[in-house]
């Protein structure tokens, strides 16, 4: 007989290594054997630890002990009894194939540019049915379930037999701009009131699964709301499996024990070129990979018809054959017919043979993958969420395209496979046994039985038994009262000469509400271990840092006033240097006003370099999933980060997150404006449930915060405010106002320079400059933007103005702006800015040195934003061309030197 363990460990495809004593083997196997039998299978393991220490001490090799043979984990002797009836729920599969299928292909008769995929949930149904007539229970009180992007067609199909979506819709799969469309994956942007969780990107699923089953249970750890018995499924493709984010939490949730998460990995050995892994075996790779992070594998590779044939293989023929077999074969033997089967699988040895020679090709042919065989996937399932202690991933094995015949299944182009003609389609009908007329087939027919047929009836039931239908998603939830501004008016008031950081301005604020009695328990701040650079520290004290296992060990500074405090009910989720962790552990909390019906409030703060640039695609899932919640840019601009260099100054977050519609950012250079801008961002998310969500940028740079204006809060809001009229003038010469005047807009700490650049211009030219605050050049674009939308298609209205043209245009003067940022920032409100515009800003690659050399290598301190006040002075004819020369020798700038960016 094949020894297993020389299967596995010698690789899936490599020759077995010879037994040079079988007598002495079978001696050692027996005396196993018989230990189990006697004193059961824990001192069996407490016995092989023994022998693999003693073997470790002898220097013995140790053979890989994460892989198992390529067979089903769960053995017939342990399978459960099916609850269901098989054989309606088999015909209600087929239905939903058949619709699904109907759906891709009468979208591409229309347009073939629609797209749309058949051959994903092709392979994935039976994973599906199984889920939802017997595991997915519905509700908020229910589990969560990330679908497979590609398999969508079968979830509107689902919900077609269902009644949740009638018939007029599943014929506007695609097409979405008239209103009544069905978005191409799972997006709750477009679909807000059935999809839960945004995968179509691959790989954001597995993560934001992960750190949504770690968010229920600090949910459930600090008391807010009771998850137990609540799952989170994702559903993953083998191709997808290769993305860093798919993986990159697989540890925490293991070392977390969320035995809450069940991943199933839909293993049809294909991605969209070609194999996943065609030369080696991606589930055996797979399980290695969860195996080692600490996961429970529970392998469904063969249907039950497979089984007899595994019982009466006492040589282990097969699994030697299978271990023989990569990936690549695999799938040409789902492409091919059971004759090439026997011919090239069955018959490579004469046992093999002799073990099928009872089958016919067409059996041979029927013999099933495991991830098509409900009874197998009902065992994994139920495995899996009776499991204690460790999260599961159930690897099962599929077809690519099943059921698509020689059209789809198992080809290389199934992937991309949209349009099948009446011979692949009857084909499938009787494949699925489907009841179909001819006509029906050719007209893609969609199919709904009666009401009062066993299957509506059965469909029904099984959901109402488990709370409903999924998806769903729910919008509101309880509002809660923004903490009033009047409640923060230390920050309102300024610092009275004292300097102060806008990231202290953040944490006295955040440190107050934390004691909010409304607020303070919503409130999740979270950082990605850079919570002592942005002087976060006495908040480990505060609120303590969440572990689900408190604290185990005295923290080496637990004399200190502010240690480091982990507690079981700690409110800070200090992921460790994981920017893509932290910001799932964000989405998390961000919608849990729609996944829980609890509203969160989270504060991820994070180095503004490492924001979007690095997980630009998690947040546009965030605000596909419409999260509510606060983004901080810390230590952000290209400048105020003095001393890091290239990779953490920051030229263009602003930028970048105002490419996302529903992100509102900001760039506050004052406490009060910060202030006000993160209470209203509580008010419109928390009292008015807008579904925005909020970036504002936060510096470490210390100076002094002055009293907020009179009258200023709209315009922070808005996104620009007059912050110094230039002083009346002082007499002699000429006029100031028109003649020397400019406009200064400044923003972030660069406002600063702005402001003294002003002093400057009346010191050194008697330039009068009014300076204005502009804490959000992108709120301005929006605005500008829908204003001139607005006029466009209202040619006979009296034009309405923008916020930027109410500003300025009754100023006097050019204007000149000057950011932290690229100038692209400034130029976004150029548009509507009356008067010749200049712009300054960042452009280039950062470096280290001090603010000052910064500002001046980068051109945006108050030499430069005066030369170029001067400049524009100079070109609109008010004042002689001379002055900016002399400006610029007075203020030792080097004209000679190259562009910031090109150097
Ligand atoms: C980040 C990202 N990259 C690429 C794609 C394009 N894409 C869509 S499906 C697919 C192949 C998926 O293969 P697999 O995960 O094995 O799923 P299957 O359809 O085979 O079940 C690719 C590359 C995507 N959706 N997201």
């Amino acid at each position: 007989m094949t020894d297993l363990s020389d299967i596995i460990s010698s690789g899936h495809w490599a020759v077995l290594p010879p037994d040079l004593d079988p007598v002495e083997t079978r001696e050692w196997l027996d005396a196993l054997e018989a230990l189990v039998e006697a004193e059961g299978p824990e001192r069996a393991t407490f016995i092989l630890r023994k022998l693999l220490d003693r073997a470790r001490a002898l220097r013995v090799p140790m053979p890989p002990v994460l892989n198992t043979p390529y067979c089903n984990t769960i053995p017939l002797s342990d399978q459960p009894q099916y609850p269901g009836n098989l054989d309606i729920e088999s015909r209600i599969s087929g239905l939903v194939r058949w619709n699904a299928l109907a759906m891709v292909v009468r979208a591409n008769k229309k347009a073939s540019e629609l797209g749309g995929h058949i051959a994903t949930y092709a392979s994935v149904a039976d994973l599906f049915e199984v889920g939802y007539n017997h595991f997915f229970r519905a509700g908020q009180n229910g589990d969560l379930v990330y679908f497979q992007p590609h398999a969508a067609p079968g979830m509107y199909a689902r919900s077609y037999l269902e009644g949740r979506l009638p018939e007029d819709q599943l014929d506007c799969y695609r097409q979405e701009t008239g209103g009544n469309g069905l978005s191409s994956y799972c997006h709750p942007w477009l679909m807000p009131s059935f999809w839960q969780f945004p995968t179509g990107s691959m790989g954001l699923g597995p993560i934001t699964a992960i750190y949504q089953a770690r968010f229920m249970r600090y949910l459930e750890n600090r008391g807010i709301l009771e998850t137990r018995g609540r799952k989170v499924w994702e559903f993953v493709g083998d191709g997808e499996m290769d993305e860093p984010e798919s993986i990159a939490g697989l540890s925490l949730a293991a070392r977390e024990g969320l035995d809450n998460l069940i991943f199933v990995v839909n293993c049809n050995l294909q991605r969209l070129d070609g194999p996943v892994r065609g030369n080696g075996s991606i589930i055996q790779e797979l399980e290695g990979l969860f195996a080692g992070a600490g996961w429970n594998v529970i392998k469904v590779l063969w249907g039950s018809d497979w089984d007899p044939l595994f019982a009466r293989d006492h040589e282990n023929i097969i699994l030697r054959r299978l271990h023989e077999t990569v990936d690549g074969e695999f799938q040409k033997y789902a492409a091919t017919d059971g004759r090439f089967n026997r011919e090239n699988f069955f018959n490579k040895y004469p046992e093999l043979q002799k073990l099928v020679a009872h089958l016919s090709d067409e059996d041979i042919d029927r013999l099933k993958r495991g991830g098509h065989d409900p009874l197998k996937i009902y065992a994994a399932y139920l495995a899996a969420v009776d499991h204690k202690g460790q999260p599961t991933v159930i690897l099962a094995q599929t077809k690519k395209g099943y059921g698509m015949g020689h059209w789809g299944q198992g080809r290389m182009t199934a992937h991309q496979q949209k349009k099948l003609e009446d011979e692949a389609l009857l084909a499938f009908r009787d494949r699925f046994a489907l009841p179909l007329s001819d006509d029906d087939v050719h007209d893609l027919r969609f199919y709904k039985p009666a009401a009062d047929s066993p299957e509506m009836k059965y469909l029904h039931q099984r959901r109402q038994a488990l709370g409903g239908y999924i998806p769903e998603r729910t919008g509101k939830a309880q509002a809660l009262p923004a903490p009033a501004l009047d409640s923060m008016t230390k920050h309102l008031e300024g610092t009275a000469g004292r300097e102060q950081s806008t990231t202290m301005v953040f944490v006295q604020l955040l440190a107050q509400w934390l004691r909010d009695a409304n607020l303070g328990k919503r409130i999740v701040p979270i950082v990605a271990d850079e919570a002592r650079t942005f002087g976060m520290q006495a908040l480990f004290r505060q609120v303590a840092i969440y572990s689900s296992v408190g604290q185990l060990y005295e923290p080496e500074d637990k004399d200190e006033l502010l240690y480091y405090k982990e507690a079981k009910e700690g409110q800070i989720l200090e992921e460790g240097i994981t920017e893509a962790g932290a910001i799932s552990s964000w989405i998390a909390a961000a919608t849990s006003y729609s996944a829980h019906g609890v509203p969160m409030l989270p504060f991820y703060i994070f180095y503004s370099c490492f924001g979007f640039q690095r997980i630009g695609d998690l947040v546009w899932a965030a605000a596909d999933s419409r999260s509510r919640g606060f983004l901080l840019g810390a230590t952000a601009g290209r400048t105020t980060l003095s001393g890091e260099g290239l990779q953490h100054e920051d030229g263009s977050s602003l930028l970048l997150f105002s490419t996302v519609p529903n992100c509102v950012a900001y760039d506050p250079c004052f406490g009060y404006e910060l202030t006000v801008i993160l209470q209203e961002g509580m008010r419109r998310m928390l009292e008015q449930q807008e579904d925005v969500f909020y970036y504002v940028t936060v510096m470490n740079e210390n100076y002094v915060h002055p009293p907020m204006p009179e009258g200023a809060r709209e315009g922070i809001v808005r996104g620009m405010y007059l912050l110094r009229s230039a002083p009346p003038h002082s007499g002699g010469g000429e006029s100031q106002t028109g003649e020397r005047r400019v406009q200064l807009l400044g923003s972030g700490t660069i406002l600063r320079e702005v402001l003294a650049a002003a002093e400057l211009l009346q010191q050194d030219w008697n330039v009068a400059a009014d300076v204005w605050s502009v804490t959000s050049f992108t709120e301005l674009r929006r605005e500008g933007l829908d204003v001139e939308r607005w006029n466009r298609l209202h040619p006979d209205a009296e034009p309405r103005r923008t916020h930027v043209e109410k500003c300025l245009a009754p100023g006097a003067g050019p204007v000149v702006a000057a950011t932290d940022y690229m100038r692209t920032v400034g130029d976004l409100i150029r548009n509507w800015v009356p008067r010749r515009y200049t712009v300054l800003g960042t452009d280039g690659f950062g470096r280290s040195d001090t603010r000052a050399a910064l500002r001046d290598f980068f051109e945006v301190d108050r030499r430069h934003v005066g030369v170029a006040a001067l400049k524009a002075l100079a070109d609109e004819g008010r004042i002689d061309r001379k002055l900016v020369a002399h400006a610029i020798e007075k203020y030792g700038i080097d004209a000679g030197r190259g562009n910031p960016w090109d150097r």
